[in-house]
């Protein structure tokens, strides 16, 4: 049976077309019917990854090719994941490697290939969008060669097959002048080159945990490979992740993919990729084993958390009104339930207990969980991201990111000043010629928070930028703080458009005329350093002249709305977001003026006294 047996994964920058390659393998594997209607990246399953088009978490699926099987693990391209990309990797014995072919490889598909080499997969370059009118798939051929020199790829390596695409049009060709009608040299490719499975099926069983999952019914699943031996459903076996810690365990339901579906099986062996339920225990680098003859596997590494925030409950004059789930008992059993399956998120209880600090791998991964906790119903308050420093022999080290910009001409010189406030330093810089520029820079992660919105706002939208870790690195210094201060709501109520009016040339405004506020609400941008009280609810005093409500509207500049990751990465220290089902605000932590300042004089006269002492 598992020599016709293949595990692939696809592996790409973000945006190359991975879940959209695995739709036409799918489409023309036969897994729909042909009255069946399909969605397009039917594999981005949750809400929030068809919203925003990207795949969050990786996920399996298999699929019928003559008298193979072919097992394909579709996974996500956003950095922030790449901790879950690499355990994936253990789990197969080749890679589809997708390649854009206009922007050619980029920052992560720099990192899947030197995982994919150092894992020793069989690689497949997929050079796919070959229909864009801007495609220069041959140049983009030498780039990843040059890549894979660079990485030290053997010869072996560098001799891997190309496959020319349009995974959208569903259609790929060994030559790009080929006429090409369908994937079907995708999976001759495949099954060609990538070995199947090796193994032993009568050594013991072993099976290393590389994904986890949660069902409602039957709860905590684990997905994995069997690396040898056989397992039978309802069987008894051990799990751990050394051979002094192992517990036995039974499993109740083995499952194996096929299509988009799972299907119980009751036998699986060498090379199988299954899921599992039965170990409510059982974690991610487990080794599943024999019960009578355990042996382990090597564990896996999982990325330590780089980012913290502080969610807590709210207590603004909101709270309650809008979500379902409001105490601090439901968050935190809620967050609690998110550690059995997010691996790179960390819990510990925060300084009170209704707050809680949560670490994750980045930005996105933290706010993916706040959007999913708040189209729940659930209602809270988070602090602004700190990023994680450590300490190794004495000296302060920080997460630094290799960030790669691709800007217009023009706005180079804006970008370059941006970049040196943030304390970046350039390591390289490239033209193609057309009119675009290619900036590599080493940066601090606390650096990079915040600078997505200001990178479109100085290349008017069209800059791109991506970047993945480089680790730890010295501490770079203190970044200069938000340059401008908010507009504070002073009294609560409904915004009058007459209030605004009087106060637009005091700045921007987030809220617009009928909106509800409360005292200590951020509801504009200072155009100034400092903050600014101001009230927002006023009414117009009763006279003769008659303006319409509507009059003034009209003259009102349009607010600035900003989305849940804007506002957090928008919000200073002293600030909270405040996140319900229907709406995203900010505020100070504080609402009371009276408070702010007892706690600004407190500051003030620390500093002093440190200022004296030294
Ligand atoms: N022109 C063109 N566009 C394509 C092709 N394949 C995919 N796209 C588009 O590229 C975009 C990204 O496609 P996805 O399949 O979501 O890319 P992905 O690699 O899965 O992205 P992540 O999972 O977020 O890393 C979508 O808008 C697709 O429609 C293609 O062959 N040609
Ligand atoms: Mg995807």
């Amino acid at each position: 049976m598992s020599q016709h047996l293949r595990n692939i994964a696809i592996i790409a920058h973000i945006d190359h077309g991975k879940t959209t390659l695995v739709d036409a393998l799918l489409r023309q594997s036969g897994v729909f019917r042909l009255n069946q209607e399909m969605t397009e990246r039917v594999m981005d399953s949750n809400d929030l990854e068809r919203e925003r088009g990207i795949t969050i978490l990786s996920k399996n699926t298999s699929i019928q090719f003559g008298e193979h099987t072919i097992n394909i693990v579709d996974t996500p391209g956003h950095a922030d994941f790449s901790g879950e990309v690499e355990r994936i990797l253990d789990m197969v014995d080749g890679a589809l490697l997708l390649v854009d072919a206009a922007e050619g490889p980029m920052a992560q598909t720099r990192f899947v290939v030197q995982k994919a080499l150092h894992y020793g997969l069989v690689p497949i370059l997929v050079i796919n969008k070959i229909d864009r009118p801007d495609a220069r798939a041959e140049q983009v051929v030498d780039e990843v060669l040059e890549l894979f020199i660079e990485l030290g790829a053997n010869d072996q390596q560098i001799d891997f097959p190309i496959v020319y695409a349009s995974a959208r049009s569903g259609v790929a060709g060994h030559k790009l002048t080929d006429d090409m009608k369908n994937m079907q040299p995708v999976f001759e490719t495949v099954v060609k080159h990538v070995p199947a499975p090796k193994g032993d099926p009568d050594a013991p069983l072993q099976i290393m945990v590389t994904s986890l999952d949660y069902d409602d019914y039957i709860g905590r699943l684990a997905i994995g490979r069997i690396k040898q031996g056989t397992l039978r459903s309802a069987g008894q076996i051990a799990f751990g992740s050394s051979l002094e810690t192992l517990k036995s365990g039974r499993i109740s339901h083995l499952f194996r993919f096929e299509g988009l579906k799972r299907t119980q099986s009751d036998l699986a062996s060498v090379g199988d990729i299954l899921c599992l339920a039965g170990i409510p225990q059982i974690s991610l680098g487990d080794t599943i084993t024999d019960k009578d003859n355990p042996m382990m596997l090597p564990g896996l590494t999982i990325d330590e958390p780089t980012l913290a925030m502080t969610f807590q409950v709210s207590d603004s004059p909101n709270a309650g009104k809008e979500g379902k789930y409001v105490t601090s008992r439901q968050l935190g059993d809620r967050l609690r339930k998110e550690g059995e399956r997010n691996a790179s998120m960390r819990l510990t209880p925060g300084d009170t207990t209704d707050t809680f600090e949560v670490c994750g791998r980045g930005e996105l991964h933290l706010s993916i969980l706040l959007e999913t906790m708040r189209r729940e119903g659930y209602e809270l308050a988070v602090s602004s991201p700190r990023v994680l420093m450590r300490r190794v022999d004495g000296e302060l080290q920080e997460p630094m990111e290799q960030l790669t910009l691709d800007v217009p001409e023009d706005s180079v010189g804006s970008v370059m000043e941006r970049m040196g406030e943030r304390r970046a330093e350039m390591q390289n810089m490239t033209g193609s010629g057309t009119g675009r520029i290619r900036l590599e820079f080493l940066i601090p992660m606390r650096g990079l928070i915040g600078f997505r919105s200001e990178l479109l706002t100085q290349t008017r939208g069209y800059g791109i930028m991506s970047h993945l870790s480089a680790g730890y690195g010295p501490y770079k210094g203190e970044l200069a703080p938000r340059n401008r201060g908010v507009l504070i709501a002073s009294e609560a109520g409904p915004v009058t458009a007459y209030a605004l009016l009087n106060l637009q040339d005091r700045g921007v405004f987030f809220v617009e005329p009928g909106e509800e506020v409360y005292m200590g609400q951020i509801i504009g941008e200072n155009c100034r350093p400092g903050d600014l009280e101001v009230n927002a609810c006023k009414k117009k005093a009763v006279n003769n002249i008659r303006t319409s409500n509507a009059e003034e509207t009209v003259k009102l500049n349009v607010p600035r709305k900003m989305s849940m990751e804007q506002a957090l990465e928008y919000i200073a220290d002293d600030e909270l977001v405040e996140i319900t089902p229907t709406k995203v605000r900010m505020r100070k932590a504080l609402l009371s003026p009276h408070d702010r300042n007892r706690v600004r004089k407190q500051k003030d006269k620390e500093s002093e006294t440190a200022a004296a002492k030294s």
